[in-house]
């Protein structure tokens, strides 16, 4: 684990196409942090030449399911090692912890969060969305039936990771129904006094 102090972590949760990505790059853009986005690292691991996990990743995506811990654990705590390395200690953790064992295991065995960010809006905007660059993003999950699963998935087993960040006062929940520009600047409102270590 790294050591208290050692690392700055932030989470950002909330359901599939809410805008996670979207404001994590302008956050990067304006602030020193490190994006790491759980399904990108997952993606880029299913997609390497060799790597064991490749099958297994592609099906628990397409069917909006949660791989198993010790994977994307282990992938974000080598990203995070890397960046490290190069003196970069801050990180918005995008996606992820999105299953309660996670989110125990990786605050135990990694890092402790500092706060989430909880991103909020309808199902209906977000189904909008995803249909929408569904037609071009190539994602396998971005189809009518995954996304329906990452939905329910979204429900059943991330929220109640929310919900238990709420119980100890740490979330900041940020509403995205609005443009990206409108989201951004209530995100900034929201954060511009913690974002300093
Ligand atoms: N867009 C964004 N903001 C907008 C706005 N304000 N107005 C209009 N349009 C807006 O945005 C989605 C789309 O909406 C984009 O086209 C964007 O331009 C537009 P994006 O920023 O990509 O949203 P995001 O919340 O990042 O959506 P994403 O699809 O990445 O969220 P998911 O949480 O579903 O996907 P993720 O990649 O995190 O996970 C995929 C799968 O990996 C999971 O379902 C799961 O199977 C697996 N996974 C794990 O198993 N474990 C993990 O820990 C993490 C993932
Ligand atoms: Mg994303």
């Amino acid at each position: 684990a790294f050591k208290r102090d050692e690392v700055k972590v932030i989470f950002v949760l909330g359901g599939p196409g809410v805008g996670k990505g979207t404001q994590c790059a302008n956050l990067v853009r304006d602030f020193n942090y490190v994006h790491l986005s759980a399904g990108d690292l997952l993606r880029a691991e299913q997609a390497r030449p060799g790597s064991e996990f490749g099958e297994l990743i592609s099906t628990y995506i397409r069917e909006g399911n949660i791989v198993p811990q010790e994977i994307t654990i282990a992938l974000l705590r080598n990203a995070m090692q890397e960046a490290v390395s190069q003196g970069r200690t801050k990180f918005l953790i995008d996606g992820f912890p999105r299953k309660m064992d996670q989110a125990v295991k990786f605050e135990d065995d990694v890092a402790l969060s500092e706060f989430t960010l909880y991103f909020d809006c309808s199902e209906e905007i977000m189904l909008q969305r995803l249909l929408k660059r569904g037609e071009t993003s190539g994602r396998s999950d971005d189809n009518i039936e995954s996304i329906r699963k990452r939905f329910k998935t979204f429900i059943e087993t991330s929220m109640p990771v929310v919900d238990y960040y709420r119980s100890l006062n740490k979330v900041i929940v940020v509403p995205c129904d609005k443009s990206q520009e409108e989201v951004y600047s209530l995100l900034k409102d929201k954060i511009r006094d913690r974002m300093d270590i």
